[in-house]
């Protein structure tokens, strides 16, 4: 069973100068529960390179690897699954090439992403951008707490949400219809990506458990 309840989103700038691969190891030893490998400007080389060593990593924690945009990396490396945006390829064209078994996640920017996906054997679809980020400023209108409610009631499919998540916001986030946050600079950026993942993680768990009594 797919467990989205906190999903570390990779970006190496965000990590500060320290070493990327600590910095994730780090992450999943505080309790991430998947990793998606996001690289915008590597070459395709040096992705898969980077894929394969976070897989062997995560392999270790029984954590599954999720692949940002690119199908062709995902199957070079065995990858447990990927991401996609409405821009990358569509889930039916990833799913035929991918296979049975593999988890594929979808980004959903506005309420027609949403519907549409209801067509689809997703594994998760992502609420994105939540709030507003400087993490990716190339977004849609963020959806907000109101529009996260919206998407809970129209949706059939667990749900993450991305953008702007942290320890002030993430129980909200669980409250009004998320199964898993997803983020990048509230663990990336961590003076200590352990701990940072580690309370997080509780926040989620006791919001999943007693939404009333965390509150
Ligand atoms: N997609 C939508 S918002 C975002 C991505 C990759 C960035 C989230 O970063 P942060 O630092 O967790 O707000
Ligand atoms: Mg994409």
């Amino acid at each position: 069973m797919l467990n989205l309840e906190l999903y570390l989103v990779t970006d190496e700038a965000a990590c500060l100068g320290r070493d990327f691969f600590w910095v994730v190891e780090e992450a999943v030893k505080g309790g991430v529960t998947m990793v998606q490998l996001r690289e915008k400007s590597l070459s395709t080389r040096a992705f898969i390179d980077r894929a394969k060593r976070l897989k062997n990593l995560l392999e270790s924690y029984n954590v599954p690897l999720i692949i940002n945009d690119r199908v062709d990396v995902a199957l070079a490396v065995d990858a447990d699954g990927v991401h996609i945006g409405q821009n990358d390829m569509p889930f039916q064209t990833a799913h035929r090439l991918l296979g049975e078994g593999k988890i594929i996640g979808l980004s959903a920017e506005k309420q027609s992403d949403v519907l549409e996906a209801e067509h689809w054997n997703l594994s998760y679809l992502a609420v994105s951008p939540l709030f507003a980020t400087p993490t990716k400023t190339d977004t849609e209108q963020p959806w907000d707490l109101e529009g996260l409610q919206w998407v809970r009631q129209q949706s059939r499919h667990p749900l993450v949400v991305i953008g702007g998540l942290h320890t002030g916001n993430a129980h909200e986030a669980v409250l009004n219809g998320a199964n898993g946050i997803a983020v990048v600079s509230a663990i990336c950026s961590a003076p200590s990506p352990r701990e940072a993942a580690r309370e997080l993680k509780a926040i989620i768990q006791e919001s999943i458990l007693w939404p009333a009594k965390s509150s």
